[in-house]
């Protein structure tokens, strides 16, 4: 059975260009439910943990040093198919190929600095959303 959360991240550019409201409101009215949400930045190090099944990528020292280079906002949401419904209403990774009225396709500025993360699977949803928030900190 498809699980109910999901973990996004509001990626460095589009924090600093002013879209944290905008985004949020989208994840809003997309009917997902804040469970938990901070404003950081991540060191490099923390970064490269994240992203750490992407070490053997071509891109990986670029995404570490953009995810560190600014703060974030991190958040664990809550909907019914959350990982499948997030990443449709995000979009694709590339913002060229993101569907018309998708958080990408509005907020994003290339591939790397793509406006928002969002889990791949109900799995990596846990695990990420544990990179960032204790048990406390969920409601
Ligand atoms: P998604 O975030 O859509 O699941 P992944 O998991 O393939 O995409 O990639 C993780 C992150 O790595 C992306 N959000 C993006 O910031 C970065 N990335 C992916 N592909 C590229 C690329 N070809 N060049 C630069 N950065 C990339």
């Amino acid at each position: 059975m498809a699980g109910n959360r999901t973990f996004t991240m509001i990626k460095p550019t589009a924090v600093k260009n002013g879209h944290t409201g905008a985004i949020l409101a989208m994840i809003n009215a997309g009917g997902f439910r804040i469970v938990a949400m901070k404003k950081l930045q991540l060191t490099p190090e923390l970064a490269g943990q994240f992203y750490a099944v992407h070490k053997e990528r071509p891109f990986y020292g670029e995404l570490v040093e953009f995810m560190s280079s600014g703060p974030i906002i991190a958040a664990i949401v809550e909907k019914d198919n959350a990982v499948e419904d997030y990443r449709t209403l995000i979009g694709a990774t590339n913002p060229a190929e993101a569907a018309e009225g998708t958080i990408r396709k509005k907020y994003a500025t290339s591939i790397g600095e793509n406006a928002v993360h969002g889990s791949d699977s109900d799995e990596n949803a846990a695990i990420e959303g544990s990179f960032f928030f204790s048990a406390a900190e969920m409601f």
